[in-house]
């Protein structure tokens, strides 16, 4: 498998729950900017979305969209995600959250355009989600239940986002658990492999 990637963007969900799965990968870099790959490759050929993440398989399909890659890590790891049970639907219900209301409330800070109104709005919904983790967390160590999942992976690149990026301070139990899984193996890995480890 193949995963393009680019440094510190949301890829590096997908990044570390490569290297948590123990699967064979291999890592292609993307300029985002140029859409083009480290070799040069025009990355729109690869992924007509021109975003990463994709997954390329050893078939040659091409898998992108986080959740997507996030679940078919999780499945074919057979870690990661509890394989049945109600624990399987919290990972997903955690998983699209991150998505579709964390991930996605991080765009005015990464565009040009955005007016500070923008940003004051985003991260001001961002805060209100970052309560309401807070609260799911409570004293245990990972998002859903008593184990790493991808959730886990996904949510750790908002919250290294919202502290590097945006500046927002996070609550105490979310920062403490930032701050542990960054000092983890596969975490510490992934952001040493991107150039990302301070
Ligand atoms: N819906 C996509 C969004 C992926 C995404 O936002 N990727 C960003 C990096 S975090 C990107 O590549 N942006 C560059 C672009 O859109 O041109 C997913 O969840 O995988």
């Amino acid at each position: 498998m193949k995963l393009y990637y680019s440094p510190g963007a949301c890829s590096l969900a997908d990044h570390i729950a490569l290297i948590e799965s123990g699967l064979p990968f291999t890592t292609v870099k993307v300029d985002l900017k140029a859409k083009t790959t480290a070799s040069g490759e025009d990355y729109r050929q690869i992924n007509p979305k021109g975003y990463v993440p994709a997954l390329r398989l050893d078939d040659g399909e091409v898998l992108t969209e986080n959740i997507a890659i996030l679940s078919f890590i999780a499945d074919k790891a057979e870690k990661l995600e509890p394989s049945g049970g109600f624990a399987h639907w919290r990972v997903l219900e955690t998983t699209a959250f991150v998505s579709t209301e964390l991930h996605k409330n991080f765009k005015p800070f990464f565009s040009p355009d955005s007016t500070d109104e923008a940003k004051a709005q985003a991260g001001n919904i961002l805060g209100k989600r970052f309560a309401l983790l807070e609260e799911r967390l409570g004293d245990r160590s990972f998002i859903v239940g008593d184990t790493l999942t991808i959730a886990d992976c996904y949510l750790f690149v908002m919250l290294m986002w919202a502290k590097t990026k945006v500046g927002l301070t996070l609550p105490s139990r979310l920062d403490t658990y930032f701050e542990r899984l960054k000092q983890s193996p596969s975490f510490a890995q992934a952001l040493s492999d991107e150039g990302l480890a301070n």
